[in-house]
Parts: structure tokens; sequence; C-alpha cells
């Protein structure tokens, strides 16, 4: 239940500190030192990532919104109005608040690991829709969608924007599409938005921008690194590298070392060599055909789907 003095908000995301260090400890020890993506966002990652979808490069939050102000009508006749609607990484919530007055949600559970920026987002969502039940989890929800029993089994719609399911191989993100679909009822269903598979050079600006956003995204995760394991990575002698990994279907971040570097944590240390790199994210690009298949697979039913003119984004509602 939600606990009296914050009825409006829940952190089920109290990952054991211990447990977070190891995972992190472990990818900073492996040959190819890798951290979590999910890691980028502390409070400052996460308004620096708001950021970047204002960039001229950074077209998939304004391709889909696009994709759903043109198809508003016809996405709300498929999903269907007065359900639970839970946002997985709401974020500030602006997604889902623009499609409040099409889909009228009964109750709106936003959920995001970045538990602090939620809690002022939530704030901000009940003062301007009184009339939605909101209850905001804080939570990992990529370890587990096990969610609290106020939160109504039927008319579960999930909802996952922006290509964050890019953020998943393709075997991890058949995992979350089959997690999602095992937590709705058979009323229930899942709208999500997907990159579609593009030319090179955009799909690089996209990821490495021209004045440096998405380089002070990628090298904050250095500074949260500092806070979680008592580490003493100094952001200047990192650099961002993003691109796009045409053999891997995929853009890949890494942060790489400008010079020979002995980062030290409680309990460890680890030398880089200048060139060597931390690797902070995969985002995946996926065609079409390969997208529909990976919601069969998860168990989903019939799937309605939008694009724009240049077919760079994809918005599907597949029912559970
Ligand atoms: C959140 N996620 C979908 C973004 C993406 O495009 O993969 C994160 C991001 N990384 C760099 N720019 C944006």
């Amino acid at each position: 239940n939600f606990p009296s003095g914050q009825p409006h908000f829940l952190q089920l995301y109290h990952r054991d500190a211990d447990v977070i260090r190891t995972e992190l400890v472990d990818g900073l020890q492996a040959p190819m030192a890798t951290v979590s993506p999910k890691y980028l966002y502390d409070a400052l990652g996460s308004k620096l990532f708001e950021a970047i979808c204002q960039l001229p490069e950074y077209y998939p939050t304004r391709t889909e919104a696009g994709i759903f102000e043109r198809h508003l009508s016809e996405i709300a006749r498929s999903a269907g109005r007065g359900s639970t609607f839970i946002d997985l990484g709401a974020g500030n919530c602006a997604k889902a608040e623009s499609l409040f007055h099409a889909l009228q949600p009964r109750q709106y559970v936003p959920i995001d690991i970045s538990v602090d920026f939620l809690r002022d987002a939530v704030e901000r969502v009940r003062q301007r829709f009184p009339m939605i039940a909101v209850s905001g989890i804080g939570m990992d929800f990529s370890c587990s969608l096990d969610l609290p029993e106020t939160i109504r089994r039927e008319k579960r719609l999930f909802f996952y924007p922006g290509s964050s399911i890019g953020n998943f191989t393709p075997h991890e993100a058949a995992a979350l599409l089959g997690r999602i679909r095992d937590a709705c009822n058979r009323d229930g269903g899942l709208l999500i938005g997907v990159d579609l598979l593009k030319d090179k050079p955009v799909l690089d600006a996209a990821y490495d921008d021209a004045i440096g956003v998405t380089a002070a995204f990628n090298l904050n995760m250095l500074r949260h690194l500092n806070t979680l394991v008592d580490a003493d990575f100094d952001v200047g002698d990192w650099r961002h590298v993003g691109f796009f990994n045409e053999e891997l279907g995929r853009i890949e971040m890494h942060l790489e070392a400008r010079r020979s570097v002995t980062i030290r944590w409680d309990g460890g240390e680890r030398r880089f060599r200048q060139g060597e790199r931390i690797h902070t994210e995969n985002s995946y690009k996926y065609t079409r055909h390969d997208f529909l298949q990976l919601l069969e697979r998860a168990g989903f039913g019939s799937v309605q789907t939008w694009t724009d003119d240049r077919e760079w984004f994809m918005v599907c509602h597949a029912r559970a």
C-alpha cells in the first residue's frame, strides 16, 4: 500500500546499496568495462535527457510526438478509454499527459528509476489533472513488474514510448515484453514507440550532437558513479563516443579515456589505458518486421501500427 504522508508515491526501488555496488564494480572490472545505461539517470541525467529531446539532431522525440498528434483519435480508438495507464520510464510524465485527453485514463501509474525526479513530476501531474488518480512508483521495472495491489489488473494499458525498448538487447527486450504481456489481463495491452533503422549519418548525429548535450549526458554517468561507489573519476579525463554500429544495428555510447588513468573506488581500483572505453549504452534500431516478430514472440496478439512520412519511427498498439 501507499504509505501515509506520501499517498501518491511509493518507492519500491530500495535495491540494496551492496547489490548496486556489486553490479557496478563487476562491470568496471570486466575486460571490456560496461555500466548499465540505467545509471545515466540521476536527477541531473534526467534533466540532460530532457534537453537531448529538444536537440535538432535528436529526431525520435519529435517524430514520435508527430505520429501521436496525427493519429491520436485512431490510436485512442485502438487502445480504448478508462484504462489503468502504466507509464514505464515516465521521466517528466509529459508524453503521457499529452494523451490524457484522448485516452481518459482512470488511473495513471508513472514508474521510473530516477526517484526524486519522478516525485516532482508526480506532484505536477496531480495538480494539473486532479480528476485522475495518480500513483507514482519509484522502481527498476527492468528487474520486476510486480506492482502493488492498489494498481488495478483490469484494462492495464502499458505505455513505453521513446524507443526505450532499444536500450535492451533484442533478447532482453523479448523478455521484458513478455513480462509486460504477463502483467496485462486479456483486456489490456501495450502502447509502444520504436525507432526504425535509417541512414547512418542521421543516427550518428542524433547521438553525437554539435553542442555536446549527449556528451554531457554520457559523462555525467561518471559523477553518478562517484556517488554510488565512492569512485574518483575525473570527468576531464574522459570523452564521449557515440556512433551507429551498422553490423549490429545499434547505436553504441562509450566513455573513452583521454589519457592513462587509475580509478579507485571503495574496495578496488582499475587502470584504464589511453583510448580504453567503458561501454555505457546501446540503442537498437529495428525494422517494422523484426519488431512485430518480437511482439509476437512475447505473446502479444493483434498489433496496429502508425508511422511518420519518412518511416523513421513507429508507434504500435499491441493487444495482450
Ligand atoms: C532513453 N533512450 C531511448 C534514449 C535513446 O535514444 O536510446 C537515451 C539516449 N541516449 C543518448 N541519447 C538519448
